[in-house]
């Protein structure tokens, strides 16, 4: 005993001097004297990867969060040393380590300017009560370092000053500053002397990061156990980082079937049948675009999860079919509590199987949600994902359910102390048998994983679609998400507004936000606002917790429903825009919404906004946050912008007045751009696509532009049947001049294209299409600078 209470007391403890040195290829090894190894792997030029060891042994080398598809390789490695330091060299980084203490210092290559340093560095505290150590790591703050990332904080863009968990926790009506919340993503970027890095702490416990929180100028994390082990992501932009990090942790698997980025409704609950049909007819009688119909927990038996309740839907797939024939594809909830009755199939194969979560001493772990008192499929054993997965035959292939809901996955558990599992319940962990310390983190993110597996194969040849409430850095490549129950107040929209560039700058663009506010009930005005910001967020759906009130958009009086159509319908015409920028998300990794810090770093002013953001690459958003306002200052990053409903052009690096009535909001576009637009449909599919509107905004200059298509579901587009258009604009004085370059095997159902020409200076005299004059009878060119022309075009000159 005595030797444990000294280990209790033994206070921090720090590596000493470097004994010895070892390289294995891009694996190098430094020993101390007390037995402390620093493992770095140099994975590419721009990204290292520290480990270390307080015993002289690591764990297995396991991750949830890296993908087997991360790009690896570097161009140049070399390791030198002085008297006091070995330096790491790569092309883009020097990584600097003292041999007396192993600190380390890592520096620009290019001008070795200092990019992130260790202050103490690496130090640990040994865990009496669990074993092994709290592991921690000190680092310098640079003068004027900025933070940003951390997945679902709701808290302002920039993250210094602050100290914050990751703990995955149900957070019901959770308020701005409260952490930790729903997810886990310990990631975050620097950003000082204009450049930016980023770091990813790949450690599932119980982490903390404080950015000059406790200390001025030290940032900080540490771990409840585990391994300290970090990824250092060199930029020097931003971009690059967030890209890295999200090809490191990987891009969703398969760009979303087209629908999923339609307007979704969603209530706490629809039931029975009529009620869900009311709903949906609404919508089509009222002409509200809208593509998904959601059913929360009451569409069950008795909450147990693949059952119906037969009440209240007694033939769910004569429903469903019904619902699709109609538009609209049916999404149902799933959570991960499995009800105890020995009549209840689910319950009893998992039983049979011992596929459930057990405490440390063999009993089961038992838990009450909603279904009554429940056990809890351990989704981080490979083989109950498997059957996980199996379980959604029925309602995917069967009943024709088009996208699975996974919520309470933190996991939760009510009526209990920190509402979820105790620490002792053990996991597989995919062999590497642990406690729920370490699993807590990802169990949402497994289940969702196992969902997503079953929905694929299921749902086959079409792509699936899940939703998850928790997760952890990785979960993107499985699933969209949403930010959790939100309030309906003004303040909870500037969170959502945060919270889904946060996400985005987290390597998981796939989000949005209870639209209206999940608890209590907005006013008309708050609800449009929030469905103005809504249709940029990546994931689009209106829910509410339902016992306050409607919350359908014409709950609220006819002069709110017109404002809430014209801006779903603005989304549906966008939707060939929002639909390139996931495919570059899902092809590189570029995060669907950019933060102006994100955007243009350079610019100083840009590194504590919050409320403005870029959609996609060229359209500039910023929400009304506030009640009675005919407007809103807002600052415009650098560069020229049209005003989306008047054309006017705004120089950027400034801020400025912008008048916005309830039926307006701040909507700009990128002088340059070319935008694609598609007809307004009730739902994906509704129409073919016979013309696509270019809506093209002069500048002078050069800009270029992109238009992806595909089938907009299956998996053809792997195989190359996908459309790619790259547009290069050119504006001078007295010329437009557009050229086409087209890629891929899918043919589009069009076969014109309605240029709407924006700002152009001079009135049109002569039209050439490659190399050839056009009559304008034959594009159809009138006074109002819009021409029909064959999509095949490779080079348009318009000339005064
Ligand atoms: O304890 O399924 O965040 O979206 O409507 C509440 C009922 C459980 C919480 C989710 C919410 C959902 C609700 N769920």
């Amino acid at each position: 005993m005595i030797l444990n209470t000294e280990l209790e007391y033994k206070g921090n403890l720090f590596p000493t001097k470097i004994i010895s040195y070892e390289k294995n290829l891009n694996v190098l090894s430094f020993t101390t004297q007390n037995g402390v190894i620093l493992q770095v792997t140099v994975r590419r030029d721009s990204i290292l990867r520290f480990r270390y060891t307080t015993t002289g042994i690591f764990e297995n080398d396991f991750s949830y969060a890296i993908t087997k598809y991360a790009s690896r390789g570097y161009n140049h490695l070399e390791v030198t040393e002085d008297d006091d330091n070995y330096f790491i060299k790569t092309a883009k980084l020097i990584c600097r380590i003292s041999k007396i203490d192993l600190r380390k210092s890592i520096f620009d290559a290019k001008d070795n300017t200092l990019i992130c340093e260790d202050e103490l560095g690496f130090h640990w505290e040994e865990s009496y009560k669990f074993g092994g150590n709290i592991v921690k790591m000190t680092k310098t703050a640079q003068p004027g370092e900025s933070y940003y990332g951390l997945g679902d904080k709701p808290v302002d863009n920039n993250l210094k000053g602050k100290r914050f968990e990751n703990w995955v926790t149900d957070s019901y009506a959770f308020g701005k500053d409260t952490d930790p919340i729903y997810k886990a993503i310990p990631f975050y970027t620097g950003l000082h002397h204009k450049k930016s890095y980023g770091i990813f702490f790949d450690n599932s416990f119980h982490s903390y990061f404080d950015f000059c929180h406790e200390r001025r100028n030290i940032t900080s994390f540490w771990a409840q156990g585990g391994e300290m082990n970090y990824y250092f992501i060199y930029g020097p932009d931003m971009s690059e980082v967030v890209t890295n990090y999200t090809d490191l942790t990987g891009k969703p698997h398969e760009i979303p079937a087209l629908w999923t980025l339609g307007y979704h409704q969603c209530k706490w609950s629809y039931y029975p049948e009529s009620n869900v049909k009311e709903i949906t007819a609404k919508f089509r009688e009222l002409q509200i675009p809208c593509d998904a119909i959601y059913l929360d927990i009451d569409y069950m038996e008795g909450f147990r999860c693949f059952t119906w309740s037969k009440d209240h839907f007694p033939d769910p797939k004569r429903m469903v079919k019904e619902l699709a024939d109609d538009g609209f594809k049916t999404i149902v909830i799933i959570d991960p509590g499995i009800k105890i009755d020995m009549d209840y199939s689910v319950f009893k194969e998992g039983l049979d199987k011992d596929y459930f979560c057990k405490r440390a001493d063999g009993p089961y772990m038992k838990g009450k949600v909603w279904p009554g008192e429940c056990y809890f499929p351990d989704f981080t054993n490979p083989e109950v994902r498997e059957w996980w997965s199996d379980l959604f035959k029925e309602l995917i292939e069967d009943i024709g359910v088009k996208g699975v809901w996974n919520d309470m996955n933190e996991p939760a558990v009510m009526d209990v102390p920190g509402k979820t599992f105790p620490d002792d319940v053990r996991h597989n962990y995919d062999g590497n048998y642990c406690s729920h310390r370490k699993a807590h983190n990802v169990y949402g993110m497994q289940m969702a994983r196992a969902t997503y597996q079953g929905l694929k194969k299921f749902s086959y040849p079409k792509r699936p679609f899940v939703i998850t409430r928790a997760a952890y850095s990785g979960t993107q490549r499985y699933t969209s998400s949403w930010t959790g129950d939100n309030i309906a107040t003004w303040e909870h929209l500037t969170i959502a507004n945060i919270q889904a560039q946060r996400m985005c700058m987290s390597g998981f663009s796939f989000i949005g936000s209870d639209i209206g506010g999940f608890a209590e009930q907005p006013n008309g005005e708050l609800y449009a606002r929030w469905i103005q910001l809504g249709i940029f967020h990546p994931f689009c759906r209106t829910h509410s917790s339902g016992d306050h009130g409607d919350q359908e958009p014409w709950a609220f009086g006819d002069s709110i429903t017109n404002v809430v159509r014209k801006f779903i319908e603005l989304r549906y015409q966008l939707l060939p825009y929002l639909y390139t920028a996931f495919w570059r998300y899902v092809e590189e990794g570029v995060p669907i919404l950019k933060s102006l810090v994100l955007y243009d770093q350079e610019d100083p002013q840009t590194h504590y906004r919050n409320d403005e953001f870029i959609f996609g690459e060229k359209i500039l958003a910023c929400p009304v946050t506030g009640p009675n306002q005919k407007g809103r200052r807002m600052y415009f990053p650098r560069g020229e912008w049209y005003n989306f409903w008047n054309d006017e052009i705004i120089e950027g690096g400034q801020e400025a007045w912008v008048d916005a009535d309830l039926d307006s909001m701040p909507i700009f576009v990128k002088t340059g751009a070319i935008i694609p637009k598609y007809p307004i449909q009730q739902y994906v599919g509704e129409k073919t696509i016979d013309e696509l509107s270019l809506d093209v905004y002069y500048k002078l200059g050069k800009e270029t532009s992109q238009v992806y298509e595909d089938a907009t579901d299956g998996y053809d587009y792997i195989k190359g049947r996908y459309s790619l258009r790259n547009f290069n604009l050119l504006g001078k004085e007295n010329e437009l001049i557009i050229q086409q370059h087209k890629s891929g095997k899918f043919i589009t159902t069009y076969k014109t294209f309605k240029l709407s020409l924006h700002g152009l200076p001079f009135k049109i005299s002569k039209v050439q299409i490659d190399n050839e004059e056009i009559a304008f009878k034959d594009i159809k060119l009138n006074g109002d600078n819009t021409l029909i022309i064959n999509k095949e075009f490779t080079e348009l000159h318009i000339m005064a």
